[in-house]
């Protein structure tokens, strides 16, 4: 008899399937690699004994941080120690938009300064954001409320707390994974794998931070997505004079002009155009047919 579980931890070929409140250890069937069909923390799969036979069908992939399933991302950002890097941020949003999640922007350890004014930028973009302390707790309510009965995961890059407020908000998780909370307490612990625990009747990911971004592997291959992806232009992007306008150098330009007027943020502007020179023209077998 096959049963049915939502792979919680994976590492070296080795899956950790939660099933009914009991976690088994499996490996995925010869057929499943021979598809080339990689198995993703959040898959929902069918297994029998030890072998992992089929993965259902999935809502969403995040490719970086690897991760199936999601309904939102929590897009960790530190206000300082890490400095907020805007780009990779911008990317997130992005990525996260093109696979079909809704971000969510946590700015971690406001008992530090936000010399970037990143909380000020990003409160007029649109998306849901929450400033919290991992450190002392501050808004860690808030940020619960908001996982509750949900698919989470936390994501950013090294260092700005992920793990950190995994334990602030659900102090038993981590401890029974092991030796994370007492590492915490000398200081730094980098998280190396994906894990899915059980959390406010949903599911919550710790994630490891990464330093690359990548759009091709999520499949955002169009440059003239891109523009959808920034909430905050859309008011404006009916009313540049070209039709198919680039939002570049382009004559009469509504998206830039509305930079200029300062209703869109400059960097999140300049984001759009370092992306856009990122993912660069179709190549021609990239057109679709
Ligand atoms: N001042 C301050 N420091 C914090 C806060 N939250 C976390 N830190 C510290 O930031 C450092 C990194 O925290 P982690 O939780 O390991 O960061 P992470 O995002 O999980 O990092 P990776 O696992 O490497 O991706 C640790 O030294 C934490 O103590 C906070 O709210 N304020
Ligand atoms: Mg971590
Ligand atoms: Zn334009």
């Amino acid at each position: 008899m096959s049963k049915q579980g939502i792979v919680v931890r994976g590492l070296g070929g080795l899956y950790e399937v939660l099933c009914d409140g009991v976690v088994y250890e499996c490996r995925g069937r010869g057929g499943l690699k021979r598809d080339r069909n990689i198995l993703y923390v959040g898959d929902f799969v069918e297994f029998e004994g030890e072998a992992i036979e089929k993965i259902l069908p999935r809502r969403n992939v995040l490719p970086r941080p690897p991760v199936a399933n999601l309904d939102t991302l929590f897009i960790v950002v530190a206000l300082s120690d890490p400095l907020p890097n805007l780009y990779t941020l911008d990317k997130l949003t992005v990525i996260a938009e093109h696979c079909g999640i809704s971000p969510v922007l946590v700015f971690n350890k406001t008992d530090l300064q936000d010399p970037l004014g990143v909380a000020e930028t990003y409160s007029s973009v649109g998306y849901p954001t929450v400033s919290v302390c991992a450190r002392t707790g501050e808004n860690a309510e808030l940020l619960r409320r908001m996982m509750e009965g949900k698919t989470c995961a936390f994501a950013g890059l090294s260092g700005v707390g992920k793990s950190t407020l995994v334990n602030t908000l659900a102090p038993d998780l981590l401890r029974q994974t092991g030796e994370v909370s007492r590492k915490l307490q000398r200081g730094r612990h980098t998280t190396r794998a994906v894990e899915l625990f059980p959390f406010e009747g949903g599911l919550l990911a710790d994630t490891p931070g990464f330093s690359e971004l990548e759009f091709a592997p999520c499949g955002l291959l169009d440059r003239s997505l891109l523009a959808d992806y920034f909430p905050e232009f859309a008011p404006y992007l009916g009313d540049c004079f070209f039709r198919d306008c680039a939002h570049g150098k382009e004559k009469s330009c509504a998206v830039r002009a509305a930079v200029e007027e300062g209703k869109i943020p400059r960097s999140r502007y300049e984001s759009y155009l370092r992306m856009y020179e990122e993912i660069g023209p179709l190549r021609p077998w990239e057109v679709a047919k």
